[in-house]
């Protein structure tokens, strides 16, 4: 899993933008977006500069990116 702090995002729709971004890289990827934090959890096969993009693409600022512990979404399930 990746978290990736993102800014600008302000409500649902900003929640429904980047999970659409995230999902047009990668339909199976799973995002969870903490408003309050600004905050954005993925799990995906796609790789992290790929999502990292896509955010950005969708009109937000990703000023970090942290990768989880275990990285289960690198293997072939
Ligand atoms: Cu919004």
């Amino acid at each position: 899993m990746i978290e990736f702090q993102v800014e600008g995002m302000s409500c649902q729709h900003c929640v429904a933008a980047v999970t659409k971004a995230i999902q047009a890289h990668d339909a199976t990827a799973r995002v969870q977006v903490d408003l309050a934090q600004g905050r954005v959890a993925v799990e995906s096969v796609q790789d992290a500069r790929v999502l990292q993009a896509a955010i950005d693409e969708a009109g937000y600022t990703v000023k970090g990116a942290v990768d989880g512990a275990t990285n289960r979404a690198a293997g072939n399930v």
